[in-house]
């Protein structure tokens, strides 16, 4: 299992290392970050990758900082074989937008809860993009970055059946669990 508690192990490559993913694993999902200091949110999206054994790469990418880094990395992207871009950023999160606008390749955003305005600015800046460059944005926070996991997981599953069964069986496993964890007896 990948060490997930410090960013970024690898020099800024978080290898797979579940037990479907080969270290060598050509990723297809690239999770990208605003900064270090988003690991602590976007961790739960690489950890529901590795659970699901998706093949991924993690990366900070700033939009305000290394805009270079994100355009060479977007325009990149669907050369080097990923088929879905996770970006999460914080405060005046422009990093999931600008990315969109460099790739036709879906990019999901996630908010991540900033410390002056709870992150309603980083859903705000990350939510209302132009017609026509579209980012699918999730939640604030920590269910945003698992969200957008699954639904990148989802994406990969319509031309990956064994993907499809995996996620089938957590999504059941996790009905199971609710079931049991809090039985409602109905009388
Ligand atoms: C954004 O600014 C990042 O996505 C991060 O959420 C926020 C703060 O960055 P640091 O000052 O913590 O590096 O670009």
């Amino acid at each position: 299992m990948a060490e997930l508690g410090t960013f970024p192990p690898n020099n800024g490559n978080l290898v797979p290392e579940s037990p479907r993913d080969s270290a060598s694993a050509k990723p297809l999902v690239g999770v990208i970050m605003g900064s270090r200091s988003d690991w602590e949110t976007m961790q739960h999206a690489v950890q529901t990758l590795v659970d699901l054994g998706v093949p991924h790469e993690a990366r900070v990418v700033s939009a305000h900082r290394t805009p270079d880094l994100l355009f060479d990395y977007a325009e990149a992207a669907v050369g080097r074989g990923l088929k879905v871009i996770i970006a999460g950023a914080g405060g005046a999160a422009h990093l999931p937008g600008m990315c969109a606008a460099k790739t036709r390749l879906p990019v999901l955003g996630v908010p991540v809860q900033s410390k002056a305005l709870n992150g309603q600015d980083s859903l705000l800046s990350i939510v209302q993009m132009p017609a026509g460059i579209p980012v699918g944005t999730l939640a604030i926070g920590r269910a945003g970055a698992t969200n957008a996991a699954l639904l990148a997981a989802a994406i990969l599953a319509n031309e990956d059946a064994a993907l499809a069964e995996r996620l089938d069986a957590f999504r059941a496993a996790q009905t199971r669990k609710v079931l049991e964890d809090a039985p409602l007896e109905l009388t």
